[in-house]
């Protein structure tokens, strides 16, 4: 017997105990399916929709962790069972997982015949799952051999091997492919997909059916693997962070009018001086105070998204006023940071919406320095690096420094630039009600150490990277 679905809303705010979805990947190997399916995970985790990749190539390593091209050619008979057995075994647990209440699976596999794609359509329509068919197809063999050095010759598949002969393999496994590959067409049409051609030059998309089917769409197709970073900073201290104070629109304090005098140096050093930036800065006085310094070529761009988290009738209050006067409230956030909502103001979960337009924005931008604030950046920050919503409302960011991230295929390395200039901290931990208290130290904290600024030495500042997010489907 079946469980009842949990009745959920989506992190788009949308009902969507009826929906579940499997978006199937399509494609041949190297056309990047598992770093789509990864990112797309990421994306509606952060957005609270409940999202799982089930990679096929991980149950196949189960019986046949090596394999050589040989087994992926399709005259293999016993490569054939094995491989369409991998597919049932992930087919199976994904609909056991939406059983459970599951909202989007990712199946990652090549899925790359037609007799494929309507076996997994008929096992989703039999429990009422809508399928979304995503194709990646791209023939610039320059690009698929750098993907092949840069990802799969470091796959568990070739683990130990030498990377040119890993590299050779692999052109073999993919030749293999080729011979029964089936690309979405006509025949399908009755379909929901979407086909990325070459990185997004273009794309067909047939039949979406649902909101929510649309917003992963509309995610997927401005994915782009140009080479970027993304650089975010909190905005010079203000007269507020000096008292203890939140929210606000308060003017910068004479340290924090330092800092904006030291960012474009700071970011020439970490930009260069012939990379094209944007700036986005929140409304607020001291966000657009931080950034007025910087170079008139680099564009501006206000967004009221980018604003603090409303604290409502809290707002321009110390924290110990706000332990005082609502004692409830106050507990009531300690205990659950990112869902409690402040009366009249907003909760984590609350900015993360109205978020959302900003990291689809930045998925189809370039190089874009961020100048906003302490609640939001902890929104933005944990996109990038995973961050779950237990640990993210409680990340130490400090003031006066630059954060640099730059996506790479599997993981979002992170550099930070200490603008040396002091600086209070705002950090609060569970329960104190201090006007400026140095966060507890963690690793996990963004800022790592001590007071959360003044860690970062000057070698961890030249090695200064971390990656992070693993994955499996490589
Ligand atoms: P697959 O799962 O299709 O075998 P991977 O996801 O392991 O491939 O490949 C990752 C590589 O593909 C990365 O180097 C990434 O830059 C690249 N990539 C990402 N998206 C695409 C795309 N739409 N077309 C071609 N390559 C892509
Ligand atoms: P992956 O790149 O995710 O490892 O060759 C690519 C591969 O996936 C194999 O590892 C895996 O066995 C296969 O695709 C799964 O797809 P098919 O079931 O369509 O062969
Ligand atoms: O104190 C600075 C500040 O940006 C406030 O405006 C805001 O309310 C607060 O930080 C957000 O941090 P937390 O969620 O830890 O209170």
């Amino acid at each position: 017997m079946e469980l009842a679905r949990p009745h959920k809303t989506n992190g788009l705010g949308v009902q969507v105990e009826d929906t579940q979805i499997c978006v199937v990947m399509v494609g041949l190997p190297a056309r990047g399916k598992s770093l789509i399916a990864q990112k797309a995970q990421r994306y509606l985790k952060w957005l609270s929709i409940d999202a799982q990749v089930f990679n096929v190539g991980t149950y196949r390593r189960t019986d046949n962790p090596q394999p050589t091209a040989d087994f992926f050619d399709t005259s293999n008979a016993e490569g054939e069972r094995m491989r369409r057995a991998a597919a049932e075994a992930a087919v199976a647990d994904m609909l056991k997982w939406f059983r459970q209440g599951g909202i989007i699976a990712i199946l990652d596999a090549t899925n790359s015949t037609k007799e494929r794609r309507r076996w997994i359509k008929q096992c989703c329509d039999a429990k009422g799952i809508e399928t979304l068919f995503v194709e990646s197809k791209c023939d610039d063999e320059d690009l698929i051999m750098s993907n092949i050095l840069e990802v799969k010759t470091t796959s568990p598949d070739y683990k130990g091997l030498d990377p040119e002969k890993a590299a050779a393999d692999f052109r073999d496994r993919i030749r293999n492919y080729e011979k029964v590959y089936q690309t979405i067409d006509e025949d399908e049409n009755d379909l929901t997909y979407l086909k990325i051609m070459n990185v997004g030059k273009q794309v067909i998309i047939n039949r979406i059916q649902d909101y929510l089917q649309s917003r992963v769409v509309y995610y997927l197709m401005n994915l782009h693997i140009k080479p970027r970073s993304i650089w975010l900073s909190r905005h010079g201290e203000s007269e507020f962070n000096l008292h203890g104070q939140i929210g606000g629109d308060a003017n910068l304090s004479a340290r924090g009018e330092l800092y904006a005098e030291k960012l474009p140096a700071l970011v020439r050093e970490s930009v260069g001086d012939d990379r094209p930036l944007t700036v986005w800065t929140s409304t607020l006085k001291r966000t657009i105070a931080t950034a007025r310094y910087l170079p008139g070529e680099y564009n501006q761009l206000q967004w009221k998204a980018l604003d603090e988290l409303d604290s409502g009738v809290c707002d321009c209050m110390t924290y110990s006023e706000i332990a005082e006067q609502y004692p409830e409230d106050f507990a009531a956030r300690d205990e659950d940071k990112y869902n409690y909502r402040y009366r009249g103001g907003e909760s984590y979960r609350d900015v993360v919406i109205r978020l959302e337009p900003i990291i689809m924005e930045l998925e189809r931008s370039e190089n874009i320095l961020i100048v906003t604030h302490q609640a939001v950046l902890r929104c933005i920050y944990a996109y990038f690096m995973k961050k779950t919503q237990e640990e993210s409302p409680w990340m130490a960011v400090p003031l006066h420094t630059l954060i640099k991230l730059t996506p790479r295929a599997y993981g979002t390395e992170e550099k930070r630039y200490d603008a040396q200039i002091p600086a209070v901290s705002t950090w609060r931990g569970k329960g104190s009600v201090a006007k400026h208290e140095d966060p507890i130290e963690t690793t996990e904290m963004l800022g790592g150490g001590k007071d959360g600024k003044t860690d970062v030495s000057k070698e961890k500042k030249e090695e200064g990277e971390v990656a992070v997010e693993g994955v499996e489907g490589h």
